[in-house]
């Protein structure tokens, strides 16, 4: 059966996670805010918008619209000369087998991310030809825990919610995946994914047999 393989990029395909949370906190920390990994945590998957407005309330900090702009924009120049020099060793392990299989399978495969800078990542890490649907940043109107980002992975992919998998590293992402009906599947912590239908450390713990289990379902 063909089903619909719904990937996050940040934190499942590369660990650009961690240069979010670099760029994040040199923002937060600029205007007096402290950052913290936990508080990184919240900022997973949610937008620019949304990851800023939370950092400015946890410092009180109330700003107009032209400082807000300029902030985000000088997280997102920051964030940018961190993912410059990205190459496809950055692809986290494992994710080429399991696309390849997937591609193999002939399995639908899409990008359901929530930054505006995937389609840059994508190709820098030779990775955007294996995606024959890429929803990100910029194709939604609302953001991740709204299942929207999804929703339109599936739509693109002319499959429908029921069958489609979600692979996500952040709880935002998980809920949007449970509330857009599909499978849900935590890549990183299971303490923090609890609300995954299946959690795994990373693509190494997923095996080709648990792939087929899905494509059979
Ligand atoms: P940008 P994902 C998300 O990507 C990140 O997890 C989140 O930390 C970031 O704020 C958001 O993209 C927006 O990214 O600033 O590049 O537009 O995990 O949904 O692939
Ligand atoms: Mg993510």
């Amino acid at each position: 059966k063909r089903k619909g393989f719904i990937f996050d990029l940040d934190g499942v395909i590369v660990d650009t996670a961690k240069y979010h949370f670099l760029a994040w906190q040199k923002l937060a920390n600029s205007i007096g805010v402290e950052f913290t990994h936990e508080q990184n945590e919240q900022l997973k998957g949610v937008s620019r918008v949304k990851s800023l407005e939370k950092i400015l309330n946890w410092g009180n900090i109330t700003l107009d619209n032209e400082e807000f702009t300029g902030l985000m924009a000088k997280k997102n120049e920051d964030y940018l000369l961190h993912i410059e020099k990205m190459d496809a060793s950055e692809i986290l392990p494992d994710v080429p087998r399991v696309l390849e299989l997937l591609e193999k399978e002939k399995q639908g495969i899409a990008l359901g991310s929530a930054s505006k800078n995937a389609e840059v990542i994508l190709q820098k890490v030779h990775l955007i030809q294996k995606f024959s649907a890429i929803i990100d940043g910029n194709g939604v109107t609302k953001g991740k825990p709204d299942p929207e980002v999804f929703l339109n992975a599936a739509k693109a992919l002319s499959i429908a919610p029921e069958n489609c998998i979600v692979f996500e590293d952040a709880t935002a992402g998980i809920k949007a995946a449970n509330a857009a009906n599909m499978i849900s599947i935590g890549i990183g912590d299971a303490s923090v994914l609890y609300e995954a239908d299946y959690v795994f450390k990373d693509f190494t713990e997923i095996s080709s047999d648990f792939i087929q289990e899905l494509i059979k379902k």
